[in-house]
This record gives C-alpha cells, structure tokens and sequence, in this order.
C-alpha cells in the first residue's frame, strides 16, 4: 500500500509553469560564448587579460538572431561574463568590463544589443553569469556573494524579460588562491524577485545538467528525480519513498536517474528537466582553426535531445568581429531545414485512432492511415503537464501488438522522437507500464 501511495504520487510530480514554457515553447536554444578568450584563444581565461583586448568590430546581433531563427531555435544564452570575470555589459562594480574596452569607446553593451536583437526577431533573451571569478579580488570572501549578486542584479532589472538564467557549477581557485562557497539560494531569491517567469539551470538545479557535454541524452531520461540530486529545486513534490535512505553520491552524467528502483529510495521528489549542452564546434570560444560539426552529428542530437525529454543549448561562438562564422551560419541554416523537412507532414493527421483500455496504466493506440505510407520518425509526447509517467512501450507495425516490436523503449516525457523505418497503413503504440494512468498521448508520424 505504502508503495502504491508513493507511485501515486510519483505519477503527479509536475512541471511549475516557467519549466513547462521552455519544455513547450522553447525546447531548442542558442548558446552564445563570448569574451576575451575570443581574442586570446583559451577556453579559460586568466583574469588577468587587457580589457583593451575585447574589441568586436564588426558586432552584429541580428546576424547572430537571423541564424538561431534558421536554425529553428527560439531564444539566445549569452555567457555575460565567463570564468575570466570580464562583463559584457557596463557594470557598476567593476572595471573589468565593457567600460574599458575600445568598442564604441568604452560604451559598448553587448548584453544590451543582442537581448534587443532577439526582441526584434521574436527571440527569447538569457543569460550565462559565472560564479566562478579569476579576476575579482573578493573572490574567495563573503563580500564576493553580495558582488555577484549586485551583478545579477544588474542583468536581471537592465535588459527587459528574460526567460533563462545559466548559473554554471564551476568553482575554480580566484586571483588569492582561494575558493568561494557560492550563495545560489540568494542568487535564485533573486532571480524569482525580479525575473518570476524565468528558469535556472544548475546541475542540481529546476532544470539540471544532463551530465555531459557531447549531445548525448540519457537512455531513460526521466524529469522526475530525486531531490538529493537537484537539491537548489526547494519545490519538493513527494514524500520519501518506500525503501529511502540509501541513495549516495549521484550525479547528473548517472544513467538511472529516476528510473524505478531510484525514486523507491529516494527522500522525495522534484521536477527537474535535464539540458544538453553541446558546442557546435570543438571548443566553446571560437578558435579560428575549429570547424562546426556536420549537419548529420547536429541534426542527430536535435533528434536525441530535443526528442529525448531534454532542451537542447547549442552553441555557437561568434568570432573576432563579433559575427557568427559564416560556416556556423551555413550549418545553422542547413540545420533549420532539416528539422522543417523532417517534421512536416503528419502522417497521423489523417489516421483514425482506437484506444484501448484508455485512462489505464496500459493503455494501447491504434492509428488506422488511409493507405500504405512509409513512416520515417515516429513522435510521442506525454500531457506534461500532468506529470511524467510511462515506464515502458512498443511500437509495432499493423493494427495490434504484434509479436516482434519494431521498437521498444522507456520514457516518453515531453518529446519522444523515435526513428524507425516502417511501410504500414497501421501503426499500435502499446504503454506497457506506467506509473500512472495515462490519459493523454500524442502521436505524430513522420
Ligand atoms: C563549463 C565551463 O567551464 C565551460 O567553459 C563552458 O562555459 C561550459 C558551458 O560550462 O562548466
């Protein structure tokens, strides 16, 4: 009984409405790195870099906005200041930032001009703002906590809404050698002070890290985890399970987050969709010897990611001048057009339909097409809204569970795309277990 109560309750772990606007409404998102190290060539700059080195020529966001809108991505992170502490923006605090950079003699505002460029192009606005510090002095004290805030502050109030706040786990030694404990529950207070509609991401945060930097999503991606995992996420939705007390040390790049025998001893539970993070290139900074990956890897994680119950954050870099690479602009577009073909005649619009067992824990659907067609991806989508539920299903060809699935698999969650190579007038999609009744599926054939 105890067991029943808690899957019960499993069942109807659900988004907040801001992690169901990104699920719904932008599940596919452009990173943008940039910052000294775009001149200097690191990954990690020292810190210790001449702001004068920052100086983007030829800046042009709405370059950079007219290739994420090709791409089919709907909003824009920028790294506001990365771990070398320069800020892109003209802050108050400190000197390291825009103010001493020869762009428009020290006026400049990068974070203004692309958070405006994205408004003009129907783009959604965030931002990436490194706790870690090289080149703060108060990095390593208390006062470090409040500079960081007044800094968040900054962007928060400045640049009108935005929908994404990148607060990236990283904790390196500062210029005394020392580290910092960051302070993320005042950070987040003041994110859900001035910025309510908002989400952030952390590793252990309301949307967490999917545990690596390759495109991969795990095999069983669940969004429902255990608080132990995304301990920032305060909106804990069960009590422990059953068997709770000995889950130790788990970590995002773990492939059974969630998974049944997980959540059983867990202490409870939140919900925390996963993010892949994924460069299109080999280095987050563009260097100008680094090619993008083909449109086949970036189109095959869209598949993965976006298909895979995670959001999608692929960056792209902009270059010395401040412009997108015209291969990365290509690559974008190619991208864009894939996922448009791909995806643009449902086949299921014109299926009749036949649920079995419906509202049930097993429910089946049958899709009946008016004749033969050849069906490359098929798509499935859980009410979201209401929890994630289905542990198990099988898809096979014809009107009926067919002894040989073509395909079997474990979580639905907001976006399943599965590709498949069938030729059929019937396709069954059966929920073999759940943890809940399913009332609503979607199914969309491709
Ligand atoms: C990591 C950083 O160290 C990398 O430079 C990059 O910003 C990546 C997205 O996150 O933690």
């Amino acid at each position: 009984m105890e067991m029943e109560r808690f899957l019960e309750s499993a069942a109807r772990v659900k988004p907040n409405e801001n992690q169901l606007r990104l699920l719904r409404e932008t599940p596919f998102y452009v990173f943008v790195h940039f910052s000294p190290n775009t001149f200097t060539d690191l990954e990690w700059g020292t810190g210790k870099e001449d702001p004068a080195v920052f100086d983007p020529k030829k800046l042009d966001c709405d370059q950079w906005a007219r290739a994420v809108k090709d791409a089919g991505a709907s909003g824009i992170v920028l790294t506001a200041k990365h771990h070398d502490g320069f800020c892109l923006w003209q802050s108050r605090y400190t000197e390291h930032c825009m103010k001493n950079s020869p762009y428009k003699n020290g006026r400049g505002d990068v974070v203004r001009e692309a958070s405006d460029a994205c408004r003009r192009h129907g783009l959604k606005f965030g931002f990436y703002l490194s706790p870690w510090d090289r080149n703060s002095e108060y990095y390593g004290t208390p006062e470090y906590n409040d500079y960081y805030k007044n800094q968040l502050t900054e962007l928060l109030t400045g640049y009108g809404e935005i929908f994404h706040v990148w607060f990236d786990g990283a904790c390196g030694e500062g210029p005394n050698g020392r580290k910092q404990e960051y302070d993320f529950e005042g950070y987040i207070e003041l994110i859900r002070k001035y910025q309510p509609k908002a989400t952030f991401f952390n590793d252990a945060g309301e949307v967490r890290w999917c545990g690596n930097e390759s495109g991969s999503s795990g095999h069983s991606q669940w969004s429902v985890v255990p608080k132990e995992l995304c301990f920032l996420n305060k909106e804990v939705q069960t009590g422990a399970g059953p068997f709770a007390g000995g889950l130790r040390g788990l970590y995002n790049s773990d492939s059974d987050l969630g998974t049944l025998p997980m959540i059983l001893r867990s202490e409870g539970l939140v919900f925390s969709p996963a993010e892949t993070d994924m460069s299109i290139r080999p280095g987050w900074f563009w260097h100008e010897h680094e090619e993008p990956k083909s449109l086949d890897a970036l189109f095959d994680t869209y598949i993965r990611t976006v298909g895979g119950n995670t959001t999608f954050n692929l960056n792209v870099p902009p270059d010395r001048n401040g412009l997108f690479d015209t291969r990365d602009v290509e690559r974008l577009r190619e991208l864009g057009e894939k996922i448009r073909e791909s995806f643009s005649d449902d086949l299921a619009a014109d299926a009749s339909v036949t649920v079995t067992d419906a509202g049930t824990t097993h429910p089946c659907f049958v899709l009946r097409l008016p004749e033969k067609r050849k069906i490359s991806y098929v798509v499935l989508a859980e009410d979201i809204a209401s929890g994630q539920r289905v542990e198990l299903f099988s898809i096979s060809e014809g009107a009926g569970i067919a002894r040989f699935a073509e395909y079997t698999g474990t979580t639905i969650g907001s976006k399943k795309i599965i590709p498949i190579e069938l030729e059929t007038d019937a396709v069954t999609i059966d929920i073999r277990a759940a943890r809940g009744p399913v009332e609503r599926l979607s199914v969309e054939l491709y």
